[in-house]
């Protein structure tokens, strides 16, 4: 059985951290399975950190685009291993399938980039110096998510192309843990609250394995009990709560325990926000109240180390966004490394949480194609679309069971900018979100994120949206240049949709402007500072005229690497940010608008 917790530590469970500088080799042509490299050792090896792409610590053009497979190695120590414990191996996420070896013995596998990885290591780990081998393949199709292709040039190499615009890093990208955990262990938890006046009520489930005893307990901030529960399901009741509040977050801590003949066989502590989400009306509540959200579209991305998880990063660009006013995020267009989702609990951050379904429409340039409303099938001609729709499915599986208890999380995104106008979208997304609804033991919205051809009219899948996420750029791919025309363009769509959905509440989940920090210009033109902040002003100018809409989530927090090519400088530069996280001059009125917000 595989436990998926996040790694703790404490009297009962052990988590060692295995990262560092592994072992590293390219393979671009296959033949390391049969050449025997994970039971012989990887051979010539070279250092690689993890966590971190391998891409940006090259120095050589073919290592940094390098697409196929490769190999990551290292030794793991293991003390003493006890009769009663299991242990797992649990990669934060391996981009973007894998193959993991242990002592040379096939362990596990996966498909999907952005989610754990865990593998139970038991039956192959033994006492002292073990080898731990993965083998992973950063290739594309149309039956991975994200989508893309690969093209192989005449000399053999081969090259991914997303059909998305980043850049399509890949490693091991985030921590690498070895698990102790006890034989029966705690396997996983469920929590929902609901509030009346004065009081929560938290209903509890909790997945164990054998037949001990459940107890739960609540502590508040200065790990004073405040209620407490038996049993593999209950319900916690405090009273006079302390709530999870938009950006003034209020953590309990549950304790789950697991005993057996008054023994602690297990002991899982984890913070606890009490907080509810709904959609009413035009509004999206949380504790019964309406929150306008402002934010970003971010990336995971940043020099040297690509795709790679860093607290410093991360730590900098939460206080960016506290500096600037923002109170959300969309995790676009993949879900992110765990640590995002306990610093947004723990600052009260509000997080659209996205799975890996992006580049659902055939066209290398989906970005350009998309801004500009170009329209290309996808669903009816795809080559194995149940295979698709297994690993999207499994990727919404996985990402709800991972983050389903973070007060953080608002929403789950099905999917952006996919192909929505023909029948086929329509009966590929309905299973994906009934199993959203089904999943969720908070029942939170779900949502998806529609580019300019999922207009009004031809939309099929908004009416599953509990709120209505749009990607829209007038004054950038459309009429760019031109903010005047641009804005009578967007205020003809949002009329359309007033009529077709007025009782839905819509969030902008992007807009913006590529921008260079070095470019000034008056009168302003595109890609200068100026036009940044005149575009950000119309847009405003925009949201502001229409009630229901509800939020705005500027595209994008920092500039971020893409693939080459004649529509990006080096990466898409519509960052508020630079890439080294300075703020660029529409940053200040955004600034200005949000604080007073
Ligand atoms: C989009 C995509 C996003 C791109 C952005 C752009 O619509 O969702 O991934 O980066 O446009 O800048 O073109």
């Amino acid at each position: 059985m595989i436990s998926e917790l996040y790694p703790v530590n404490n009297e009962i469970r052990r988590a060692q951290l295995l990262d560092g500088l592994w072992r590293f080799r390219f393979d671009p042509r296959s033949e390391g399975e049969e050449a025997g490299w994970a039971q012989k050792g990887l051979p010539d090896p070279i250092s690689m950190p993890v966590p971190a792409s391998f891409a940006d610590v090259f120095t050589e053009a073919w290592q940094r685009d390098y697409c196929g497979d490769f190999w990551y190695e290292t030794d793991v120590y293991v003390q003493e291993i006890q009769q009663d414990q299991q242990l797992f191996i649990r990669f934060g996420s391996i981009t973007h399938r894998c193959r993991v070896f242990i002592n040379g013995q096939p362990a596990g596998e996966h498909e999907g980039g952005f989610l754990p990885v865990v593998v139970d290591a038991g039956a192959f780990l033994r006492q002292g110096r073990n080898r731990l081998t993965v083998l992973a393949n950063n290739e594309l199709n149309e039956t991975s998510i994200p989508c893309g292709a690969v093209r192989t040039k005449a000399d053999g190499r081969k090259q991914a192309q997303g059909y998305f615009d980043f850049f399509n890093y890949a490693g091991i990208h985030r921590s690498v843990w070895l698990m102790q955990i006890p034989a029966g262990a705690i396997r996983d938890y469920n929590t929902a609250c609901s509030l009346e006046a004065g009081k929560a009520e938290i209903s509890y489930e909790v997945e164990a394995e054998g037949d001990g005893e459940i107890l739960v307990q609540l502590s508040d901030r200065e790990g004073t009990p405040v209620a407490s529960g038996k049993g593999r399901q209950g319900i916690l009741h405090v009273e006079n709560p302390q709530l999870w509040q938009v950006r003034n977050a209020y953590l309990y801590t549950l304790t789950i325990l697991l005993q057996k003949n008054g023994r602690t066989i297990d002991h899982y502590d984890s913070p606890l926000g009490i907080r509810t989400v709904k959609v009413e009306g035009n509004h999206i509540l949380i504790n019964g109240q309406p929150v306008y959200l402002k934010g970003f579209g971010k990336h995971e991305d940043s020099e040297i180390l690509g795709r790679g998880f860093s607290f410093a990063v991360a730590k900098r660009d939460y206080e960016c966004m506290k500096w600037i006013g923002a109170n959300c995020f969309r995790t676009s267009h993949y879900p992110y490394a765990e640590e995002w989702y306990q610093m947004a609990d723990q600052e009260g951050f509000l997080i659209i949480d996205e799975v890996p379904g992006v580049g659902m429409m055939r066209s290398f340039a989906n970005f350009a194609a998309a801004g500009a409303g170009k329209s290309n099938g996808f669903f009816g001609d795809c080559p194995d679309v149940d295979l698709l729709q297994k690993n999207h499915m499994n990727a919404v599986e996985e990402v709800i069971r991972r983050d389903k208890n973070h007060p953080s999380v608002i929403a789950w995104s099905i999917f952006n900018e996919a192909e929505t106008t023909t029948q086929a979208a329509h009966d590929y997304f309905a299973p994906l979100f009934e199993a959203a609804r089904k999943l969720d033991p908070q029942h939170r919205p779900v949502t998806g994120v529609l580019e300019k051809t999922s207009s009004p009219e031809r939309c099929r899948c908004w009416p599953m949206m509990d709120f209505i996420c749009l990607n829209r750029y007038y004054g950038w791919y459309i009429s760019g240049g031109d903010l005047q025309e641009a804005k009578r363009q967007f205020k003809e769509e949002m009329d359309q949709w007033a009529e077709k959905a007025p009782q839905v509440p819509f969030v902008f989940t992007e807009f913006g402007t590529d921008t260079l920090d070095s470019l000034h210009k008056l009168p302003s033109v595109m890609w200068s500072q100026e036009y940044q902040q005149e575009y950000m002003e119309m847009n405003f100018s925009v949201f502001d005229e229409y009630p229901f809409i509800q939020g705005e989530l500027a595209w994008n927090f920092a500039d971020f690497q893409t693939g080459q090519g004649i529509m990006r400088v080096n990466g898409n530069k519509k960052g508020l940010f630079s890439r080294n996280r300075q703020p660029k001059e529409a940053a200040w009125a955004m600034k200005r608008r949000w604080e007073k917000q």
